[in-house]
């Protein structure tokens, strides 16, 4: 059978929810530091990658979150930190997914993200998202978008071959690297950002997960 493929961070979990908790330590910085910390974090994962030094997500995100501090002249606050953390775990939904996965539920539906174990399934656990597989990169230990990350996918979920698989990212240059790669692709532009010119384009462009096309 088919599968809807989704990223994560971005795509399902709104990674800016941690606005909230961020202005609360550093008033009036929230957002700022928020959009620093995803920034490096996704930074550190590609530059990870091309060394060969990968460490887990959760990791990453620790060390991004750091930088982001000292690059906004923040104090750095341990306890601030841990917190930071956790509200990872317990990220808000984007409004659309829950609706948009029970009208995919003859499908086989899965998450395939560079989450580390430790933050994907609480995460996945606190949105009682059901899906079939949640598949990190840890078991390879690189990051998106290498081309055996979706290879992984291909291989997790046992499809005919990588055609069989639709992917579904919010990330543009995690949804070309999966169309570079053999999926049919959904970009999910909620923001109306420009494509990234990475020399692929996705099958589709939606503005909200509820425009998948479900009858497929
Ligand atoms: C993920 C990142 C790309 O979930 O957001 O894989």
């Amino acid at each position: 059978m088919d599968a809807f493929v989704f990223d994560a961070y971005g795509t399902l979990f709104d990674v800016h929810s941690v606005v909230r908790r961020c202005d609360a330590f550093w008033p009036g910085k929230g957002a700022a530091l928020s959009q620093a910390w995803r920034t490096k974090q996704l930074e550190y994962t590609w530059l990870r990658s091309l060394m060969g030094r990968y460490v887990p997500f959760s990791q990453v995100t620790r060390e991004a979150l750091a930088w982001s501090l000292a690059f906004l002249k923040l104090e750095k606050n341990e306890k601030a930190i841990d917190a930071l953390m956790q509200e990872y775990l317990r990220l808000d939904t984007f409004p659309d997914v829950k609706e948009t996965l029970a009208k995919l539920k003859d499908k086989r539906l899965a998450i395939l993200s560079n989450g580390s174990p430790d933050m994907l399934d609480p995460v996945v656990a606190h949105a009682d998202l059901r899906l079939d597989a949640v598949l990190s990169v840890d078991a390879l230990k690189v990051y998106k978008p290498a081309p055996a990350v979706y290879q992984l996918a291909v291989e997790k979920l046992k499809v005919a071959d990588r055609s069989a698989i639709t992917f579904v990212s919010s990330n543009c240059w995690d949804a070309i690297g999966a169309k570079s790669f053999g999926f049919r692709v959904f970009w999910i532009n909620r923001a109306g950002a420009p494509l990234d010119r990475l020399g692929f384009e996705p099958d589709g462009v939606l503005s909200t997960l509820g425009d998948l096309p479900v009858k497929e």
